[in-house]
């Protein structure tokens, strides 16, 4: 039976989407090549430099913008994407709060520089957190938050002289605030019997190291003056044909056409359209199934889109293909449902992070973590606990491994993270999340937090607009938080479609008990169940594991701990999966660089993985339960409506 709101979205949802795409001003589509588009990656070395000043402004005061800055004073070789954090030997760098300065030149194609019908555009994957952006000098963009892209428009700078290169720099400051997302706070330590003068450190409220720097790859790019700025996609299926709604969003003409055009993986059109906003039907459609629920998962359609607009230049054309993949989602009282069948999450938290790059982006450990995922035959992830990179998604979406996908609000514990001017920022997020991953099929849920003290009384209002506004934006995904909270005094799982629940019984209590975790466990469930009515994840659970450390019977911190403690959980979500348990994500999926402290030894150890992906005992042992489990929930689809005729199952 469908419950109340959810089942309310689950039906309205595909006929809404065109209401909450109102919402989303302008667009954040990947850059990609086309007939019409070119792009040109910044990525390599930087010239870089923190400013170590005791007002950390140095840089604003001399203006190192003005003049490339290896002229007012020294730099450092800087890789880009990378944190800058472990790059070098100097432990100030490690630990630095406050601005840091990156610098390059880039050679621009004549075209780029002399065709006015031709738009440059300088886009910056994720710079963490604070961003101000120049170009030769100009300021060009300024941005809040460390995980999601922004992009400046620079044709003009550009274009505008006999100039064939442009100098880009970029400032950026990992300074976080109650306000930020995620907080935290400066603390000046003003005992100057103790600590020098001016003396402060940053404390945060999350268990990761907080890298900073160009993270994720910078690049220019470019698409004809008018030009296509964004495509939403939505779906659904009606019997089997599958439906596909678009609408398309033009900039830089008002007299234009579109034609569009869905190809299937053999490239043959199988429906196509005109116009800005329409319906595309798919009669026999393939759908988009997850990883190891269906012989042939991951099926994406293309939708090519081209327009053809008048300017004051003269015609112009734009090409852009959209990988779509058809497929419902769906949540009632006890089941998440993907195309109308029960999908059972069973799958990892992961982290943005491994040595020396910290939480850069990395093409090897990206490929090297998704042959992981699909050894372990996990058929899920959440981006615990901010968005990870735009190709991490392509990638989920290409294998069918389903992506809870989570902002950064993680740490969301002091009174005035709750106050107007977080809650602003924390919509603003929203908007910039939904807008840059609504079209992934592999991404089911919204995450809008990790365990917020959400049982404090300005919790209640802020997650009930935070969700709903996040609803607003995309009706046709279920959004939840996740939540530590005691199940009586949580404000914000009201709101909720599926509750997420986190807990380390016999971890941070009951030390050394895996006698209790069952009983625990199992009224951890009941509690929720009893209350809300709603399916339940176990969000994350787990045990700090020294690889290679080992003891039977089991102590804390030894392998036998980590595997004991698991297997305890699982006798109890093999009992309530039959009932109202939609998954389980292990924390976490390797070991992570957190804060120093006394119960880190060298970063947080609940991987199953260590920090350079080798398994530890505990990975054989959810690699033989996850697979069992897929071979439980996989679908069957009837021999006549069989989608992938000739083609040979996925496996391992
Ligand atoms: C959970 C947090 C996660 C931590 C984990 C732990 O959500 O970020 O890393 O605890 O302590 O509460 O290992």
């Amino acid at each position: 039976m469908l419950r109340g709101p959810a089942g309310a979205w689950a039906v309205l949802g595909p006929l809404l989407w065109g209401c909450g795409l109102a919402l989303l001003q302008g667009g954040m589509l990947y850059p990609q090549e086309s007939r019409s588009r070119e792009r040109k990656e910044l990525n390599g070395l930087w010239s870089f430099r923190a400013d170590f000043s005791d007002n950390r402004r140095q840089g604003f005061e001399q203006q190192w913008y003005r003049i490339p800055l290896r002229e007012s004073g020294p730099t450092l070789d800087m890789p880009v994407p990378s944190s800058f954090n472990d790059i070098s030997q100097d432990g100030r760098l490690r630990s630095f709060i406050g601005w840091v300065w990156y610098e390059r030149e880039a050679i621009l194609p004549q075209r780029w520089t002399q065709d006015l019908g031709t738009r440059v555009v300088l886009r910056i994957g994720s710079a963490h957190y604070y961003a101000i952006v120049w170009v030769n000098g100009v300021h060009v963009a300024e941005h809040e938050g460390g995980h999601l892209p922004f992009e400046a428009d620079i044709s003009k700078l550009v274009q505008t002289g006999p100039l064939s290169s442009c100098r880009v720099t970029i400032a950026v400051n990992n300074t976080l605030s109650p306000y930020t997302l995620p907080p935290g706070a400066i603390l000046y330590k003003t005992d100057t019997s103790k600590y020098p003068k001016g003396y402060f450190v940053q404390n945060t409220n999350f268990d990761f190291f907080n890298y900073a720097g160009l993270h994720r790859p910078v690049l220019l790019y470019t698409t004809p003056a008018a030009y296509i700025a964004d495509i939403t996609v939505t779906t659904d299926v009606d019997q089997d044909t599958g439906l596909v709604n678009y609408q398309i969003f033009i900039q830089g003409s008002d007299h234009f056409h579109l034609e569009v055009h869905l190809l299937d993986e053999e490239g043959r059109v199988v429906a196509k359209g005109t116009g800005g906003q329409g319906q595309l039907q798919v009669p026999r459609a393939h759908l988009w199934w997850p990883y190891l629920m269906h012989e042939h998962p991951a099926y994406l359609y293309s939708l090519e889109v081209k327009l053809t607009a008048q300017t004051s230049a003269g015609p112009l054309s734009d090409f852009y293909t959209l990988p779509v993949g058809i497929r419902t989602v769906a949540v009632t009282e006890r089941q998440f449902l993907i195309n109308g069948k029960p999908f059972y999450f069973h799958g990892v938290n992961k982290h943005e992070d491994a040595d020396i790059r910290g939480k850069g982006f990395d093409w090897s450990l990206l490929v090297k973590d998704f042959n992981l995922l699909r050894w372990l035959g996990a058929n899920a992830f959440r981006t615990s606990h901010y968005p990870y990179a735009e190709e991490v998604m392509q990638l989920c979406d290409r294998y069918g491994i389903v992506v809870i996908d989570e902002s950064p609000g993680v740490g969301i514990v002091l009174v005035q993270s709750y106050s107007n001017v977080s809650l602003q920022h924390h919509l603003a997020v929203m908007e910039e999340m939904v807008r840059r991953d609504k079209n992934h099929p592999a991404v089911v849920m919204w995450s809008v937090a990790n365990e917020p003290s959400s049982f404090l009384k300005p919790a209640g209002y802020y997650f009930k607009t935070l969700i709903s506004h996040t609803k607003a934006l995309d009706p046709s995904r279920p959004v939840t938080f996740v939540t530590n909270s005691n199940y009586e005094a949580d404000l914000g799982v009201p709101y909720v479609d599926v509750i997420c629940v986190n807990s380390y019984y016999s971890w941070y209590h009951d030390y050394g008990h895996m006698e209790v975790i069952q009983l625990q466990l199992a009224t951890q469930f009941e509690n929720w169940y009893k209350a809300y009515r709603k399916p339940i994840i176990q969000s994350e659970y787990g045990a700090e594991t020294i690889a290679g450390f080992h003891e039977d019977p089991p102590l804390m911190f030894s392998e036998e701990y980590q595997k004991g403690l698991l297997e305890q959980y699982h006798v109890i979500l093999d009992q309530k999966r039959k009932e109202y348990v939609v998954g389980e994500l292990i924390w976490n999926f390797a070991d992570f660089m957190t804060d120093q402290s006394p119960q880190r030894a060298i970063g947080n150890r609940k991987g199953i993985f260590t920090r350079q992906r080798q398994p530890k005992s505990a990975a054989f042992l959810l690699r033989e339960r996850y697979w069992k489990l897929a071979n439980e929930t996989r679908y069957q689809p009837s021999a006549t409506r069989s989608q992938c005729a000739g083609k040979s199952p996925f496996t391992l």
